[in-house]
């Protein structure tokens, strides 16, 4: 018993330095708004993580470099993409903005040193979503969404509402808002995003 305390005392502590040295990262690259939502995504990560059973301390460290590719510019977010051999769909070459989560990805293993494929994953989809996530993919696209700093958007209350009772169902809810959003305005539409709703609103 006192030897698994004492594992458990040695992983959290790992997981506080971690954490402490990504925040000081974090804030060398990203803007103050950037950073303010990214801690709200990250304490958001943790808390659904605690409600749905998944681990906080992953969920923490993906919201934390969830957008570490966000504030390049696009040239730059370009360029990166195809020295890492990232595939630029039309959606993305019209909004070279959609790069930063597969970038967010590559940097999080090369440049931030994340090994684990559960958190690479979450920042990998943490814009378009896809298919049959995993929980803390959907842990982490949702907090994206309902972090408090986020400025009002269509069915935020909804999405707030359900997020920590049905992560599924807020899935549903986030795409609908975000697709709506997107088609309004004319943007074009990552295939991707409409496989994730597609995929999500069949099993509602
Ligand atoms: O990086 P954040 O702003 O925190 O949030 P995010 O990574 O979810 O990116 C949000 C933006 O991404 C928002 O303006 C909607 C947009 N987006 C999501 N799916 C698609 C998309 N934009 C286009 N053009 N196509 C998509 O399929
Ligand atoms: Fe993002
Ligand atoms: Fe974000």
């Amino acid at each position: 018993m006192k030897e698994h305390n004492e594992k458990k005392k040695t992983e959290t502590c790992t997981y506080e330095t971690q954490i402490a040295q990504l925040t000081e990262k974090m804030k060398e690259v990203l803007d103050h708004k950037r950073m303010r939502h990214t801690l709200s995504v990250a304490d958001t990560a943790a808390c659904l993580a605690m409600c749905h059973g998944a681990d906080p301390y992953k969920a923490y460290i993906a919201g934390l470099l969830h957008d570490c590719a966000k504030c390049l510019k696009n040239k730059k977010k370009l360029e990166l993409a195809k020295e890492y051999d990232l595939p630029v769909n039309d959606a993305a070459r019209e909004n070279p903005d959609l790069l930063h989560a597969a970038l967010g990805a590559e940097l999080a293993a090369r440049v931030y040193g994340i090994q684990d494929d559960e958190i690479l994953s979450a920042i990998r989809w943490h814009t378009t979503g896809k298919p049959d996530m995993t929980d803390l993919e959907m842990i982490v696209y949702i907090a994206d969404y309902i972090e408090i700093h986020r400025k009002p958007l269509p069915l935020l209350e909804k999405a707030r509402q359900s997020a920590f009772s049905d992560l599924e169902e807020c899935m549903c809810i986030i795409l609908e808002s975000t697709l709506s959003f997107l088609g309004k305005k004319g943007a074009a539409i990552d295939p991707v995003t409409n496989e994730t709703y597609a995929f999500y609103s069949n099993r509602a």
